[in-house]
């Protein structure tokens, strides 16, 4: 039986993005269903994401999955295990590289968001929240290629995230990521040479654009 397999989404969502890499990574075709979760999100986005109501949700084969970071284990446990995203081992799998550290991701991210609708002193201090939080990780990556070494891996797709907002946050909050974290946005260059990832990415400048809107 052919498998089936729906990503409920929508364009610029940085979450999205995460699902969208992870089966793309392991080759998997699926269906991406937009969402317009302004004004008129799905029944099918209510009925199997009846807590949260938010994108991005997995379906597969009638089963749905929700939550970024829960979708791109379930993807990595389920197809291309030859492929895999994390390590095999618990410590290094929890801790060291993996879980932790994407869970770091989605600690800082809501001050670079903050920086983009702030202003004045507000908007300094999520900023400089934001930039130290990204410099943490640009310790962490060290002189990797990857966060988890030579192979790309769950960390690599929880931050890549960051990459299609650059310009968003450095225009609306005037400052510069590529000055502050050189070694971060090479990595994300890096990154940007998988097709999983130049595919899954939004164009900065469209999300720059959309942003604008938004803040209006
Ligand atoms: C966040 C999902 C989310 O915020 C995850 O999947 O990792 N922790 C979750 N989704 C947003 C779109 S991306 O900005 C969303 O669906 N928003 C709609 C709403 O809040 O109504």
């Amino acid at each position: 039986m052919a498998e089936e397999v729906i990503l409920l989404d929508f364009w610029s969502s940085l979450f999205g993005i995460r699902a969208r890499i992870a089966l793309r990574e392991k080759g998997v075709d699926f269906d991406m269903r937009e969402e317009d979760l302004l004004s008129n999100k799905s029944p099918l986005l209510l009925e199997t994401n009846p807590v949260h109501k938010k994108i991005p949700v997995l379906i597969h084969n009638g089963k749905s999955v929700c939550e970024s970071l829960v979708i791109v284990q379930y993807i990595n446990e389920t197809w291309g295990r030859e492929s895999p995203l994390l390590p095999s081992d618990p410590y290094q799998r929890a801790r060291a590289r993996a879980r932790f550290w994407a869970d770091y991701v989605d600690k800082i991210f809501p001050a670079g968001k903050t920086a983009m609708f702030s202003t004045g002193e507000a908007q300094k201090v999520v900023k400089k929240e934001y930039i130290e939080g990204l410099k943490v990780l640009e310790g962490e990556l060290g002189d990797k290629a990857y966060f988890g070494g030579e192979r790309f891996g769950y960390v690599d797709v929880s931050l890549i995230l960051f990459y299609s907002w650059l310009y968003a946050v450095e225009t609306l909050a005037n400052c510069s990521i590529g000055d502050e974290c050189p070694e971060l946005v090479g990595w994300a260059k890096w990154c940007m040479q998988r097709k999983s990832v130049a595919k899954s990415l939004p164009d900065q400048h469209k999300v720059y654009d959309f942003m604008l809107k938004v803040r209006k």
